[in-house]
Parts: C-alpha cells; structure tokens; sequence
C-alpha cells in the first residue's frame, strides 16, 4: 500500500503515518504498525509461514462457526485468537510488538501510540504511555473509536456490550493551556 501513499480519493488521504491529536489533546502515533514487527522486518519466511497459518486458520473457523451455529451455539468465537491467547511464542510476540511500538511514541515525545497489524485489539497503558489497537475486520471484528470528550474506546462488531476503557485521559500541561 505504501506505493500509494500520497494519493487522495476526495477527502481521504494515503499516508504512511500521521500524528492525531485527540479531542483533550492527547497526541498519538497513527500507524499500520509492521516497522515494529521484527518477524516480518527480519524473517520473511517465518511472516509468510505465519500469515499461511492464520489464513488456515481463519477459514477453520468459517467451518467451526457454522458448526456452532448449526448446533444453536450464539456468538461468534473466534480460533485464530484462541490459538493467540494459547500459544506463548505469539504472547511473546505481541508483547515484544507493544513495547517497540511504546518505546517509539515515547522516543518522540507523544502521549501513546494507535496501530493495527497484529490483529490484537486491545487499549492499555504501558509505561505512562497509551497503547492502542484496533485489531482487525477479517477476524477479531473491533474497531477504535474516538468520543467527542477524546476518550478512545475500543467497539467490537456484533456484541452489544462493548470491551472497558483501559486507557484514561493523559492531559499534560502544555497540552491543558492549548
Ligand atoms: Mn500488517
């Protein structure tokens, strides 16, 4: 995609990254997220391995989740995170992704981080700093939203109630005089 970077299509711009400033003016590191991967940055063939399983397994769950349905078994769960929640090398990895991705927003001075690639929804705190993920459309269904008051939340598809708000409002100074 970064080959179209640059490119607007009426009021939507392509950009590699972008800094966001929150309705209480938090600012944020907007980014897909895989220069904080190592796998993919290092081990290429380990990243498309990876992605071959997580296809795999996506379509598993298309057959598992008409299996459920067909057995009157509501919601929708999902086995690509199961094995995620399951397997400590992916634990790992996603910790490892989290911190390189706070390390970064602090390294240039913003109040947290917002990106995806992982496929790990989540919103937390992680040394003082905000770390936001809006997780994905293809399997886990979440999104981050932003309310007037700033707060970000985190919405998942098809469930009425929504995740807590782990992140709480960082106002600094300099930001509160603004
Ligand atoms: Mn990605």
């Amino acid at each position: 995609m970064r080959d179209y970077c640059g490119i607007i299509f009426g009021e939507i711009e392509v950009v590699d990254e972008l800094i966001h400033e929150t309705a209480d003016g938090r600012r944020f590191l907007l980014i897909h997220g895989d220069v904080f991967d190592q796998v993919t940055r290092h081990h290429r063939w380990v990243a498309v391995l990876g992605d071959k399983a997580y296809d795999l397994l996506v379509r598993l769950n298309h057959w598992l989740s008409w299996g459920r349905r067909k057995l009157g078994i509501s919601g929708y769960w999902s086995l690509a995170g199961y094995a995620k929640r399951k397997v400590k090398t992916a634990l790992n990895f996603i910790f490892d992704f989290e911190d390189s991705a706070i390390h970064h927003a602090r390294e240039r001075g913003l109040d947290g981080v917002i990106c995806g690639h992982i496929h790990w929804a989540t919103i937390r705190e992680i040394d003082g700093l905000s770390y936001v993920n809006c997780g994905d459309w293809v399997d886990s269904c979440t999104a981050i939203v932003e309310h007037f008051d700033g707060r970000l939340e985190l919405v998942e598809w098809g469930m009425h109630q929504t995740l807590p708000v782990l992140a709480t409002p960082i106002i600094e100074p300099e930001h509160a005089e603004a």
